[in-house]
């Protein structure tokens, strides 16, 4: 038995004790099925995508990964929330993360269904309601995370959410190698969550120019947009993101003006790799994301690295 089994490797029946983050737009079937297949668990991200797009995914990952694990996370701010809270049930969807909101009025349901719910929550206050509700796990995600963040940093929230709840926790924000797996555990989490370091991904089906961007990107090139909106976004700094912050702060890009404008930049960043009008989600930890490499390699060398680490 190695130091890295926990109560998420068994509760999910996985390997490893890593979630791959459930980035809007970006995790699909071929990345989910990657990391599943390499012992980790897999994501597709609800996103804002049309139900008949996830359904689709969800049976290109289910037909990919031989009966593994693999789950589906929910943005529940997207108006397609409600669609896929049923959509997970009638596909039979083992694990299913949310982010963005409070999942409580869909709990009951999804347990009935025998579903593994892991709400990611940025705060120790929400992490107790989360439980109180039934969920089985949480993903404490610090401000270091990319695209939609709280306040609080991984370093203080994690052990704050660990000593508040009797169920396992999982950190995010910050994390891409075996450091950050032996740092979170010593915090008292039981697994991770990792999004950035899967975008330099062979499987990560997302613009060369994004990619390009991740790898290239240094420890200050990141930067939150949307703070005068109430929805703070971690994004690779660009010319455009850059604007955007600095318009917000002064105040010559009002609120309604930075939702017009940003309306559609997650798609154009993704697909498009659009540097005038896309937003480049991306955690502050891409300055140490130097290489693109299958997740199965990204898995085993990060964990190889914790191995180590945790036996000195
Ligand atoms: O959800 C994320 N990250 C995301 S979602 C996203 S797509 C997006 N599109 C447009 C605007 C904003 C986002 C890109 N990245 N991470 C999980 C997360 N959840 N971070 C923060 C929260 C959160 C915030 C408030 C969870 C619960 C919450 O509860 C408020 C309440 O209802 O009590």
């Amino acid at each position: 038995m190695t130091t890295t089994k926990t109560r998420i490797t068994e509760l999910l029946g996985i390997e490893y004790p890593i979630i791959q983050g459930g980035m809007a737009w970006i995790a699909e079937h071929t990345l989910a099925s990657a990391v599943t297949n390499a012992g980790g668990l897999g994501l597709i991200a609800g996103g804002s995508a049309p139900i008949d797009y996830l359904r689709e995914q969800i049976r290109l990952t289910k037909a990919a990964v031989d009966g593994k694990p693999f789950g589906v996370n929910i943005m529940l701010m997207s108006p397609n929330a409600e669609d896929l809270a049923q959509l997970v049930i009638d596909e039979g969807v083992p694990v299913v993360t949310t982010g963005a909101g409070n999942p409580g009025k869909y709990m009951a349901a999804w347990k009935e269904a025998g579903i593994k719910v892991i709400p990611v929550i940025p705060s120790v206050g929400l992490a107790k309601r989360m439980e109180r509700a039934g969920a089985d796990a949480v993903v404490a995600e610090g401000t270091e995370s990319g695209g939609h963040i709280g306040e609080n940093t991984t370093m203080c929230l994690v052990p704050q959410v660990v000593d508040a709840l009797e169920i396992p926790v999982i950190a995010a924000g910050g994390i891409a190698d075996g450091r950050g797996i032996a740092a979170s555990l010593m915090l008292g989490a039981e697994g991770v969550q990792v999004g950035t370091r899967f975008l330099a991904s062979e499987e990560c089906q997302i613009h060369p120019t994004y990619k390009e961007l991740v790898v290239k990107a240094k420890d200050t090139d990141s930067v939150v947009t949307g703070r005068s909106t109430g929805h703070p976004c971690r994004n690779v700094k660009t010319k455009f993101s850059k604007k955007l912050a600095s318009g917000e702060m002064n105040g010559t890009i009002t609120p309604d003006e930075f939702e017009q404008i940003t309306l559609g930049s997650l798609r154009k960043a993704v697909q498009d790799g659009n540097l005038e009008e896309g937003s480049f989600l991306c955690g502050a930890i891409a300055g140490m994301v130097n290489e693109v490499k299958p997740a199965k390699d990204i898995i085993e060398e990060m964990f190889a690295q914790a191995e180590e680490l945790l036996s000195k």
